[in-house]
């Protein structure tokens, strides 16, 4: 594996889950992959899951890791082209992305969305541009559209605790007070389609995703009927693609209760975090037996160490 931006970048997304179980056994095992390889992890954006669990999983691999948040620590890095560089930005990414190139050998990449130009987000042009400069294998940390890292852990997190060959999975919209990308439910979208479940998307009218992301899944703007029965319950606020960026007021009620789990079937809970308490997620759930976010949370390292993983084969 040379790129992992989504799962259309996996051949065989089984043997990666699969993969990753057996390196959550058996962590250290493959040192030697790693031995004198540097992963570069640069953010435009925050971040705690995946920088620690993708600093983790590549020390486990045996790699160094060099992190820059780049927002906070490096020069103003300038995004367009034909631009005259009068302005407050000072290096141009096409250099930034080159040169960070030269002292890494596979390098990591956080940039969300504007959630102001939807073309120029849904054709990723931050991201295609370190993909096109920076010369190295490169892995999506959250890309405008996309976060395949946390959708690959969440599909290992499911194929780890299910206790049935087919479980209902539900990804279930919730409130939140500010726009958020739609990175994170496009992608869960596109690994369950692609997995062996019974995937249901339930949202309030006006938050239809991408369509095609969503391909192969039951849609309902019915929360209760989208909650029957399922075994997974997958919490995410996401603003609108059609006006893009946008939120409408109200649906308050969307957040997840124990009184909506009761129809469920004891639903495990789960959720990428961060989590605003008792706006998108209550506390009851978070503090409660059906809660799943932190082990989830933890996968997180064995997914990046199975995505390292082949691309170090790959270096060999
Ligand atoms: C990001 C998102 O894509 O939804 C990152 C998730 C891994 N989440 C946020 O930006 C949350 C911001 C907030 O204010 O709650």
């Amino acid at each position: 594996m040379k790129l992992f931006s989504s799962v259309h970048d996996v051949t065989d997304i089984k043997a990666l889950v699969a993969e990753a179980l057996q390196l959550k056994q058996n962590p250290y095992a493959h040192q030697h992959l790693g031995k004198n390889k540097t992963l570069g992890l640069v953010f435009l954006n925050p971040s705690l899951r995946t920088r620690m669990s993708t600093q983790k999983a590549a020390t486990n691999l045996g790699m160094n890791v060099m992190v820059l948040n780049i927002d906070k620590e490096g020069w103003a890095l300038e995004l367009r082209d034909s631009v005259v560089m009068d302005g407050d930005t000072v290096e141009h990414i096409r250099e930034a992305a080159a040169v960070m190139g030269q002292y890494v050998d596979i390098i990591g990449v956080r940039s969300f969305p504007g959630l102001k130009n939807r073309d120029e987000d849904y054709n990723e042009v931050i991201f295609n541009k370190f993909i096109e400069y920076c010369g190295v294998p490169l892995i999506s940390l959250e890309s405008a559209t996309r976060h395949p890292l946390q959708s690959l852990a969440d599909l290992v997190t499911i194929e780890e605790l299910k206790t049935k060959p087919r479980p209902k999975v539900v990804l279930t919209w919730a409130p939140h007070i500010k726009p958020l990308p739609q990175a994170v439910p496009n992608s869960f979208a596109e690994w369950m389609c692609r997995a062996d479940v019974d995937f249901t998307i339930a949202y309030p009218a006006g938050y239809e995703l991408f369509a095609d992301f969503t391909k192969g899944a039951t849609i309902t703007t019915n929360q209760e009927e989208a909650l029957a029965d399922a075994d997974f319950i997958y919490v995410k606020n996401w603003s609108a693609y059609e006006p893009y960026g946008k939120v409408f007021p109200g649906n308050e009620d969307w957040m997840l209760t124990n009184q909506k789990l009761k129809n469920t079937n004891n639903g495990k809970v789960m959720h990428c975090l961060p989590v605003r308490r008792n706006l998108e997620l209550s506390a009851e759930i978070l503090d409660g037996p059906n809660s799943i976010v932190v082990h989830e949370a933890g996968n997180r390292v064995w997914a990046a160490q199975a995505v390292l993983k082949q691309m170090l084969e790959k270096l060999q």
